[in-house]
């Protein structure tokens, strides 16, 4: 049950003036030695959350949508399909704790981020502002970027972010028409599980299926069959997860591997190789997992392919969604 308190325009007197106190429900003055919170049992806190979170797994165990990274290009590309699709159901599943990728500092451990036109179109989308340098924009902080994403996309309804937790590994199905494999879910497991797996015996993960199935698991013709879009990044610790794991599975591909930096190239073309696999059915790629998958060239610290191959890879499932 909630407490409420009048409301009063209270305000904070400070010698510079008159400022209306952020606080006016609760504090009336400035005086703060009775200043006391509503009241709370821990228990019900840990029931706010667990009951929130374990309703949301259930929601989403079944998934239109699942974008695996929540960097620029996956974030950009859930904004895109969640504004216009909010009937859909998208999961973000992001291994570490913080999303934005390697989007908080642009380049280097420098603060600004550059983007070249027109990926700067969806800047203005969201009201980002930057300073135009002609060919390109400059964000004064990085950061401001992928925090302004964050919070649209995690605004709508639709989307729910899993965040501290990793994808293992692709649930695959042999139920194309010509008996080709179809991605059909996500394994996943908490991260600091998952990084735990050489030092314990076996702790089995959990799926997130698409949409698209009957309970007994075979296809449901009537139902549109749901998609995952692998954004997870160039190889490191965590990152090319899907594409390192689809050329394994598809023995008709192989993994391009990401060349050297060449800006002028990499960006064009990460764009153009963005979107559906050939190959394995409900399988799409964006952001630099492109580069490893198709063996583009790095760009280095400039963000317009990032955002744009997101919005390639997200008109693209929208179409699908759309068919
Ligand atoms: O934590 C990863 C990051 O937030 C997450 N991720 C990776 N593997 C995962 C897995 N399960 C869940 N198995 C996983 N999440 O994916 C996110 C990738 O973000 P990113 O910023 O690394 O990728 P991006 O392609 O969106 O942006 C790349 C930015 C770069 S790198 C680069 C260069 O090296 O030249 N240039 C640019 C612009």
């Amino acid at each position: 049950m909630s407490t409420t308190t009048q409301t009063e325009t209270a305000q904070l007197q400070l010698n510079a003036g008159s400022i209306r106190h952020a606080l006016s429900d609760v504090v009336k003055t400035d005086d703060w030695s009775d200043f006391k919170f509503t009241p709370i049992r821990e228990s019900t806190v840990s029931r706010a959350m667990t009951s929130r979170y374990f309703k949301d797994l259930d929601k989403h165990a079944v998934s239109d949508v699942i974008i695996v990274g929540a960097g620029s290009s996956g974030l950009s590309a859930a904004y895109v399909i969640a504004k216009n699709r909010p009937d859909l159901t998208v999961t973000i599943i992001e291994a570490s704790v913080a999303c934005g990728g390697g989007s908080w500092l642009a380049g280097a451990l420098m603060s600004a981020m550059i983007i070249r036109k027109p990926g700067h179109l969806f800047l203005e989308e969201l009201k980002i502002p930057y300073e135009d340098e002609g060919d390109y924009v400059v964000v004064k902080h990085a950061a401001l970027f992928i925090t302004t994403v964050i919070s649209e996309v995690l605004k709508f309804p639709n989307v729910k972010l899993f965040n501290a937790t990793a994808v293992e590994d692709l649930v695959t199905r042999p139920d194309g028409p010509n008996g080709e494999l179809t991605v059909a879910g996500v394994v996943t497991n908490w991260t600091l599980v998952t990084q735990a797996h050489g030092t314990q015996c076996c702790m089995d993960p959990n799926v997130i299926e698409l949409s698209g199935y009957k309970n007994d698991g075979t296809r449901d013709p009537s139902a549109k069959h749901g998609v995952i879009l692998s954004t997870t990044g160039h190889d490191g610790p965590f990152g090319a997860f899907s594409a390192k794991r689809i050329v394994s599975i598809d023995e008709n591909q192989k993994l391009g591997g990401m060349k050297g930096l060449d800006m002028n190239h990499a960006e064009a073309d990460v764009v153009k190789n963005a979107g559906k696999y050939n190959g394995v059915n409900s399988m799409y790629f964006a952001g630099m997992e492109v580069a490893e998958l198709a063996g583009c060239n790095r760009m280095g610290p400039t963000f317009g392919a990032m955002l744009v191959s997101g919005i390639k890879a997200a008109e693209e499932i929208l179409k699908h969604f759309a068919e």
